[in-house]
């Protein structure tokens, strides 16, 4: 009805899992897996499943999330029950097993389910692209970048992310990993920190004191010791609070278009974490839906086969207005989008602001102040390009 058809000469495929978005982390846990369901709806309200292939993401089984995190981990992360009592501080208990059962990372009913499926959908992301029947596969129940190889970390248990790169692999030689979240893809960072078949490049808030994981500065560039494979393959964009659309997009462009034309990747692996949008409930920057989604746009035009992942994002109505524009890039339908969010569509009002109708890019929220000077920024673009000249492929 809206007119979404197939994209021409390509194809994409979307992987969710509904019994995925029906755990919970706790009463005043921030990650909230509703949110996805928010995503798809408005998604659907639009018509876009008419025009890409859409999979119940089955759970990953514990041979395939082994082949990056240790048994002794996964056993445990099997068998641990949630606490009948909730602990509320870690203080209570400093040294928890695996990090699992603060309240960062909860044990919660079903966590293992919730953990195979959200691995699930993103290794059948990347089975797609590898056999080369997605152009572009989406995975928004992934995305969960700080998880270790034996320990839990920032909300994330199981690294989905890792897993999919590791799929890639085995058909193409290079893969960039890009990640958007606001905070620092230290996971992703350091599973591939030794190979120089990986290049990893992160755009995060960045104040090792106050803001989560602490990691991630400009001159974090992988081994210090030049006879390593993963010498320069790190690329750290760090930020202050309240960048613009403007500012971010001139980054983005310039870092990865540099990164392009001297890694030369084969595939694309781009975390989407939502909580870069103005208004998150965690984030710090001004980004809009616009901002947010040109840098999807970008890696598109790039022509490189690419798995898309979710994240953070804790504001969900704003998640699920990012999600569905990048949804709607990906199927390059986004002039035949209306940016009044339709009539049908479940949990309308959820959009609305003041008067307004509601609209898909309209993030409501005082914007905060832009603590990035330019000097900072071109200061940046510098160092990668820097940075970079040590790359060759
Ligand atoms: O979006 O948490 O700051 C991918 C992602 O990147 C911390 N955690 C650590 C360091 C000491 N703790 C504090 C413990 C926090 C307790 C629970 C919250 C509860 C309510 C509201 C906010 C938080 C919170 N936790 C905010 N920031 C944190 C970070 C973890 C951030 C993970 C981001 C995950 C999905
Ligand atoms: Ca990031
Ligand atoms: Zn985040």
């Amino acid at each position: 009805e809206y007119g979404i058809v197939r994209p021409k000469g390509y194809n994409v495929t979307f992987h969710t899992n509904p019994e995925m978005e029906k755990h919970h982390f706790g009463q005043t846990h921030p990650m909230k897996p509703w949110r996805l369901t928010l995503s798809k709806s408005l998604i659907m309200s639009y018509g876009m499943p008419f025009a890409m292939d859409n999979y119940i993401a089955r759970a990953a089984n514990f041979e395939e999330l082994n082949n990056y995190h240790t048994q002794d981990y996964l056993d445990y992360l099997g068998t641990v029950l949630p606490e009948p009592v909730p602990r509320d501080v870690e203080s209570a208990n400093p040294d928890l097993k695996f990090n699992l059962g603060g309240s960062d990372c909860p044990l919660f009913e079903g966590l293992y389910d919730y953990c195979s499926m959200s691995a699930g959908g993103s290794l059948d992301a990347a089975r797609k692209v590898c056999n080369r029947e997605a152009d572009i596969a989406i995975s928004w129940g992934g995305g969960l970048h700080h998880a270790k190889k034996a320990e839990a970390s920032g909300f994330c248990y199981i690294n989905d992310i890792v897993l999919a790169i590791l799929q890639l692999l085995r058909c193409y030689p290079r893969v960039l990993y890009i990640d958007i979240d606001v905070h620092h893809g230290d996971g992703v960072e350091e599973a591939f920190f030794s190979t120089d078949r990986v290049m990893t490049c992160s755009f995060h808030k960045y104040d090792p004191c106050n803001f989560f994981p602490g990691t991630g500065a400009l001159e974090d560039n992988g081994p210090k010791n030049e006879m390593n494979a993963g010498a320069h393959h790190a690329v750290n964009v760090p930020l202050n609070d309240g960048i613009t659309d403007d500012q971010y997009a001139w980054l983005f462009d310039s870092v990865i278009g540099k990164i392009v034309e001297t890694f030369r990747p084969s595939a694309i692996a781009l975390q989407c974490g939502a909580d870069s949008l103005a208004g998150d409930r965690l984030g710090r920057f001004n980004l809009q839906v616009q901002g947010h989604g040109q840098c999807v746009a970008y890696c598109k035009k790039l022509g490189l086969p690419m798995i898309l992942f979710g994240g953070g994002g804790y504001t969900p109505r704003n998640v699920a207005r990012a999600w569905s524009w990048e949804t709607a890039i990906s199927l390059q339908c986004e002039d035949k989008i209306d940016k009044t969010i339709p009539e049908h569509t479940p949990w309308r009002e959820h959009f609305r602001q003041e008067e307004l109708l509601p609209s898909l890019e309209q993030i409501l929220g005082e914007a905060r102040p832009n603590k990035n000077p330019q000097k900072r920024i071109q200061e940046i673009v510098q160092h990668v390009h820097e940075q970079l000249r040590f790359v060759q492929h």
